[in-house]
């Protein structure tokens, strides 16, 4: 989105963003997700289908239109979705491949790369929602507008980092009322609320710290 694209800022050179990935859709890329470890995506579960076909994984995506080494990118093995997703009530699922062994870093060369933004995490997030607010979602961005995620963030992560500097998974880019708006800030899933799930289906091994 042109909004995040001028507010945002590049990723480029910030090996921390590694855990991003770009989720391919019969050539297309209107979502993004985290590697969460092992040979584990997780995403919004709007951004797929059953069909894991239909879908690729690609790594060190600086810039989306980026011709990239094949062993950035690789294909889905199975897509499981979370047993209470409903059309708009937006829980998470995550992809597996068993292709999905290492990731390469590179870096992009031109300005269409990958952007960050400092989102804040907004407390009762009902208050601008209503009952379209959901336990497992959480708010962040800035009430005053401008900062926010968009369309084609969807499934992206949104990472706290803790005083050590360890990274953490805490969101996954799922809604909101258009983007930047004052007064209705971007809507994440809440990884926390599903974490015994995903845990079921990732068991520990998988799980790593960035
Ligand atoms: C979307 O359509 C979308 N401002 C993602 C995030 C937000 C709005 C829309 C939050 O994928």
């Amino acid at each position: 989105d042109e909004e995040v694209v001028q507010r945002g800022q590049s990723t480029h050179g910030r090996t921390q963003i590694q855990w991003q990935i770009a989720l391919e859709e019969n050539k297309r890329i209107d979502c993004g997700g985290a590697y969460i470890g092992g040979c584990w995506v997780i995403t919004a579960a709007h951004c797929v289908r059953p069909n894991p076909r239909a879908f690729r994984v690609k790594f060190s995506l600086w810039k989306k239109s980026r011709a990239q080494d094949t062993t950035d990118i690789v294909p889905v093995e199975d897509i499981i979705i979370h047993p209470k997703y409903e059309q708009h009530y937006l829980y998470i699922n995550v992809l597996y491949s068993e292709h999905l062994i290492c990731w390469q870093s590179s870096e992009g060369r031109s300005a269409s790369v990958l952007l960050w933004a400092n989102v804040s995490l907004i407390n009762d997030c009902g208050r601008f929602y209503g009952n379209r607010f959901k336990p497992g979602m959480m708010c962040a961005g800035d009430v005053e507008g401008s900062v926010d995620s968009c369309q084609g963030d969807s499934g992206g992560p949104l990472v706290c980092v803790d005083e050590l500097g360890v990274s953490y998974l805490w969101g996954i880019v799922s809604w909101g009322e258009r983007c930047g708006q004052p007064g209705f800030p971007g809507v994440y899933t809440q990884v926390a609320h599903y974490f015994e799930w995903i845990r079921l289906h990732i068991g520990w091994s998988a799980v790593t710290k960035f």
